[in-house]
């Protein structure tokens, strides 16, 4: 890093820290020397500011010469730090009006917030099409991901993996929908298989209808993560998918905050409401829903969600849903609806079902095909057993709207899980040729990026170790392919030092862990929240873990210290959340219905037998149940070959082409560009294949002119003009590049461009001699 330098000269060009531009430049005035303790710098806003310098640790940042600006690799950068790399990102998204840019293994994406339909026209994907690992010659796209993923997956009969991270709104969704698309159409099926691709294409409105909801950060919030394998067989053509779901927001449905909305579905049923399908169901206006209206504004800008039932149910013919079962299915969303209307009266120990009366009939008559009485009375009362009697406590008002939101819950996310296997079996190759096939496939990872919010909670915490995993998993990645390059480059050893979030992982997962703390206390029939916070705290384990910390004062919550950011996590809920059960004796009262399809819905549920379950032991909690599926995920991408696409959201207004420096730092910190940039300039950043090097630095030293005839001519060159020009230890010789470490390509080039001045104004002084 350039902090190892010794004498900055005057005039430099630096960067310095600033409030709202996050870096702003300027150039030093005066030559800074060894030792110097403080210097005196000229910003572009044309004020002058005094620097201090506490040791080499706090030298000003250099910043790269102009013909390294917009470069479309951060990696090429001399001088690879934070403000190089904002700087670089945002002149090229501005001023170029660039989405796309590479940080080494990394395809940075930035929302534009635009129509950018000609960046991906069907002419678009035929560029990229086939150009296989001369990809990276072309310019950053999304559709260089894809193609790089099945060039790989071609050539190498290896799984590949895309992942998609960023926070909510940073484009995710549509990139990993680019993705496919591309995928579908080079690869579409030509072998009788035509047809698949479009079932995939289709999954996506489906998936987003059930899944995807307005929220103030997005109108088309993903509330799910998801992980796609396109299967593709012997003649690299897509054969089938099969889709993994994760983590569902279920409090969705049963509450959202102003201007947010429950699921698409909802609003696209109830303004559809003629509808053959669904007239049976005598559907409301979404504002009269107390499930579908508690945002107050049932609408989302430019969407017409009557058009978007057509859509969904046109995806859902298409992947093979039947019409009964489309029936069924909207059968018990409609249920789910009118299940939010009906409403208690009464006081603790008097409850009594009075409220929509007229509601619980229909839901009980037409949709739940339930008894009335039966669904009326474990609405608002519980058994309670004791060692030899039962008793049935009637609930409060409370208790009979959590009851009820619980059961609500439980049938939707049980729908949604329906509705993935059926997917699931409509994408599957077919069975007789599958034996044919070689397992092959490219994943498409599509899942929340790390959440920190003014209050965060159990989804939260869910969501921000998914990352922590993912980032691990990433870091080792990135690190092992620096360590490879050096290794097949014949270079000697080189320490880097990357962040291992281990033990922060450990914390969360392990034993003793936060996840295993909060299950305990999901075991006791008395546990509680202050519980499982007091069990944390006494954990001599846990005290010692420096990724934990808990507050100064007593309150209740903790703070984890992630890769990302410190999140405070406040424990109110998350025993609730985690054992996410519904009364037993109301689920019985379903598990009586005469809709066979409802039956079938909720089977999951009832195997696990609320009742029948041994003593001592319960269903598996969200948390353990999360943890277990990222460990899968883990294993499947730990097998393939990993594709990074980061996506950022450039500003909060939604503006289009806009910038804001201090959003999108932080969201570079958070997803790892800044720990690929670390670990990039702890080694040897920049490297140059010899011929290249020989090429544009022949002017350095003209001696050599002649060795540039062959490559270990060009070696040669390389070595001597290094050794010549540079110190050392600042660059080292590979088998087929030569690798620098930061800063050194800068000084290079200034060298370069000096010599060839000098050489110029000799011409000339030589020219206007004969004039
Ligand atoms: P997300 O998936 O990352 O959020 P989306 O992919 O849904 O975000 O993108 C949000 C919105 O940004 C889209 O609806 C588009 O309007 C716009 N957008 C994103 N990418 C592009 C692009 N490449 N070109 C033009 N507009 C784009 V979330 O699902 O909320 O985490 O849970
Ligand atoms: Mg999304």
């Amino acid at each position: 890093m350039n902090k190892k330098l010794h004498t900055i000269k005057k005039g430099a060009r630096i960067w310095q820290r600033h409030s709202e531009l996050v870096w702003i430049c300027g150039f030093l005035l005066d030559d800074l020397k060894i030792g110097a303790t403080r210097a005196h710098v000229q910003l572009d806003d044309e004020s002058v500011v005094e620097i201090s310098i506490k040791g080499p640790e706090s030298l000003p940042f250099l910043r790269n010469p102009d013909i390294l600006i917009g470069v479309d690799d951060l990696t090429t950068l001399s001088y690879l730090h934070e403000p190089a790399v904002l700087h670089n990102l945002q002149f090229r998204f501005m001023t170029r009006k660039c989405v796309y840019t590479y940080c080494g293994i990394v395809l940075v994406a930035i929302n534009p917030y635009a129509n950018c339909g000609h960046l991906y026209s069907d002419d678009v994907i035929q560029i990229y099409r086939g150009v296989g690992k001369q990809v990276r010659e072309l310019d950053p796209h999304i559709y260089a991901v894809a193609e790089e993923a099945y060039y790989d997956l071609c050539e190498y009969q290896k799984n590949q993996s895309i992942i998609v991270s960023g926070e909510s709104g940073a484009g995710k969704t549509v990139s990993a929908k680019h993705v496919m698309r591309y995928l579908a159409t080079v690869a579409g099926g030509n072998q009788g298989f035509r047809g698949i691709e479009e079932k995939i294409l289709a999954s996506n409105p489906i998936m987003e209808a059930i899944g995807n909801a307005k929220t103030i950060r997005n109108d088309n919030s993903s509330r799910f993560g998801k992980f796609i394998q396109i299967n593709f067989g012997d003649n690299n053509e897509i054969v089938g998918a099969e889709m993994k779901t994760y983590l569902l927001e279920k409090s969705r449905l049963v509450f959202q905050a102003q201007n947010e909305r429950n699921y698409h579905i909802f609003y696209q049923m109830c303004a559809s409401f003629d509808h053959a399908l669904l007239r049976p169901w005598n559907l409301k206006s979404a504002d009269d829903y107390f499930y579908a209206n508690q945002g107050r504004n049932i609408y989302v800008d430019e969407v017409d969600d009557r058009a978007e039932f057509e859509e969904t149910v046109q995806a859902l013919d298409l992947l093979g849903f039947t019409v009964v079962e489309q029936s069924e299915l909207f059968r018990v969303l409609a249920a789910v609806l009118t299940l939010g209307n009906v409403d208690f009266e009464g006081d603790e120990g008097s409850t009594i079902l009075t409220k929509c009366g007229s509601d619980l009939k229909h839901l009980c008559q037409e949709l739940l095909l339930v008894k009335e009485t039966d669904l009326r009375r474990w609405l608002t009362h519980r058994e309670i057993r004791a060692i030899n009697e039962t008793v049935v406590k009637p609930l409060t008002r409370e208790e009979s709207l959590r009851n009820r939101d619980a059961l609500a819950k439980m049938l939707y996310s049980n729908l949604f899980n329906w509705v993935v296997a059926k997917v699931n079996v409509s994408l599957a190759r077919k069975e007789k040729l599958k034996k044919r096939q070689n397992e092959k496939f490219i994943g498409v990872l599509d899942i929340y990026g790390f959440e920190t919010f003014q209050v965060n909670s159990f989804e939260q915490f869910c969501i921000n170790y998914a990352n922590e995993k993912l980032q691990q998993q990433f870091n080792q990645h990135v690190f092992k392919l620096e360590q490879e390059e050096y290794e097949r480059e014949e270079l000697s050893w080189v320490r880097i030092d990357f962040y291992d979030n281990q033990p922060c992982i450990e914390l969360i997962e392990g034993r003793p862990g936060l996840i295993e703390y909060l299950d305990e206390q999901c075991k006791i029939v008395k546990g509680t929240d202050p519980g499982w916070l007091d069990q944390i705290t006494n954990c001599p384990q846990l005290k010692k873990q420096p990724h934990l910390q808990m507050p100064k004062i007593k309150a209740s919550s903790f703070m984890v210290r992630h890769f990302a950011a410190d999140v405070s996590y406040q424990i109110d809920g998350f025993v609730e959340k985690n054992k996410d059960s519904v009364n037993a004796q109301l689920l019985e009262v379903i598990a009586q219905t005469k809709s066979n399809f409802l039956k079938t819905i909720i089977s999951s549920v009832i195997e696990e037998p609320a009742s029948g379950r041994k003593p001592g032991t319960i269903k598996k909690t969200v948390a353990g149940q999360f943890r277990d599926s990222l460990r899968e995920l883990m294993i499947v991408l730990q097998a393939t070959r990993p594709h990074y696409v980061r996506c950022i959201k450039p500003n909060d207004e939604k503006e289009e082409f806009f910038f804001e420096p201090k959003r999108a730092i932080q969201q570079l910190r958070a997803c790892g560009v800044l720990e690929t940039v670390r670990i990039s300039a702890e080694g040897y950043p920049s490297r140059w294949i010899y011929e290249d090097f020989a090429k544009r630095y022949r002017v350095l030293y003209p001696s050599g002119g002649a060795l540039l005839r062959t490559h270990d001519g060009c070696k040669q060159f390389a070595q001597k003009a290094c050794s010549k020009i540079l110190e050392e230890e600042k660059f080292a010789l590979g088998r087929t590049k030569i690798f620098f470490r930061t800063g050194q390509v800068a000084l290079l080039e200034r060298l370069r461009q000096e010599t060839l001045t000098r050489s110029a104004t000799k011409i000339q002084s030589i020219w206007r001699g004969y004039v």
